[in-house]
């Protein structure tokens, strides 16, 4: 048996960054390599693995692209099989369950246990599909953090291993899923996985009876090197925010033979970008000419100006949006010799702060801010999210 396969995640049609640049183009430029590339090499399955629009209620003009690449590729004989991410709602992406089943996609918008698992004897090949389980849908508002995240990965685990289970007599197997795994590398300033990294699976809880496991969620290109088998994320498909500033994007595609010594094999197959997002440190050292050689067409920018006093700063932000215009994003002070008033002197309590408990993280952020929490907003918070 072989099975030809590409793995891509992490679409975020929708998204938009500062000053409402829509970013549906860069997706669509990256999807029509997608597309051509699954019509040469005539890959079986296209497996997408979650966050595929960037907001729960998508505006219909990214729902338009999403549904047209879909119907696009269920024209060829790849099949699609898609899983929800946490930026997905499960109840929006079922609402196309019904059109898909008939283009022969398969859609997994939320998980449930007597269907997860998508078999194909004729061809010898069983997905396992973990679509995005929220961490406040499976573990309770614990007192210990600590232990509703051990709760958290314990019950991922006995998924996978449910999952591997119901596979096993399979010759070939692979499992998708949008989950946060410990020890991997993320973009820099990601927002999303501030709150996940408390949540994070250890690696060994993959079963190693999987051939191959495609991953969404983080957003750079990435070998899980403590898993017990072939694990990747694909990443973004394009730099979504400046925390990707810089980064390079891919796909993966994986050659499955049950029949050869050599079972997998994976080709990282690098993406075009139609834009490129770069964060810039114009110090006061430098002149005009240092920002002058980043501006180009298809590079966006955030400035981050270097002066000594705010006045000093107005008067140079005028010479970044001159010399970049609309492709300037984002301007942004730096004070030389001043240290950051908040964040980068968290107080010594906050170390051991509570982040599931929305009544201390608000306490907390009013104070780094260095102004009184408001008693009616606790009042409200108290009442929203009793003590369980
Ligand atoms: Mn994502």
């Amino acid at each position: 048996m072989v099975v030809k396969l590409v793995h891509i995640a992490d679409l975020h049609a929708g998204k938009t960054n500062a000053r409402l640049l829509n970013r549906n183009e860069d997706l669509l430029h990256s999807l029509e390599q997608v597309y051509t590339f699954l019509k040469e090499e005539k890959v079986d399955f296209l497996l997408i693995a979650g966050d595929i629009f960037d907001k729960k209620r998508p505006d219909p003009e990214s729902q338009q692209l999403i549904t047209e690449f879909l119907v696009k590729v269920s024209q060829i004989p790849t099949k699609v099989i898609l899983i929800g991410g946490n930026h997905d709602s499960a109840s929006y992406l079922s609402s196309f369950i019904p059109w898909a089943n008939h283009f022969g996609v398969k859609i997994y918008s939320t998980f449930r246990k007597e269907d997860f698992v998508y078999t194909l004897p004729e061809k010898g090949i069983a997905f396992v599909l973990v679509p995005f389980l929220s961490e406040r849908a499976i573990t309770h508002l614990e007192e210990d953090s600590d232990k509703a995240k051990i709760q958290y990965a314990e019950k991922i685990k006995k998924v996978l291993h449910y999952g591997a289970q119901k596979v096993k007599d399979f010759p070939l197997k692979v499992l998708m899923a949008h989950l946060y795994f410990e020890g991997v590398k993320i973009g820099n300033t990601e927002k999303e996985v501030t709150v996940s990294q408390a949540y994070a699976i250890p690696q060994n809880y993959i079963p190693d009876i999987f051939d191959y496991v495609a991953l969404g969620h983080v957003h750079r290109w990435q070998k899980l090197e403590q898993a017990p088998t072939e694990t990747y994320y694909t990443g973004s498909l394009y730099q979504l925010d400046f925390g990707e500033s810089g980064q390079d994007k891919y796909f993966n595609y994986i050659g499955l033979n049950s029949d050869s010594y050599q079972k997998v094999e994976v080709e990282k197959i690098k993406l075009s970008l139609k834009r490129k997002l770069l964060k810039l440190l114009w110090t006061k050292e430098q002149n005009e000419s240092f920002l002058s050689q980043y501006k180009k067409p298809d590079t966006y920018v955030w400035v981050e100006i270097e002066v000594d006093t705010p006045a000093e700063f107005h008067l140079k932000k005028h010479t970044v949006e001159r010399i970049f215009g609309d492709n300037l994003l984002k301007v942004t002070m730096r004070l030389k010799n001043q240290k950051r008033k908040f964040f980068n002197n968290p107080t010594k309590e906050s170390s051991k702060l509570n982040i599931y408990d929305p009544v201390e993280v608000y306490k907390e952020y009013r104070k780094r801010r260095g102004k009184p929490t408001n008693e009616e907003i606790l009042k409200l918070l108290r009442e929203l999210m009793p003590p369980s």
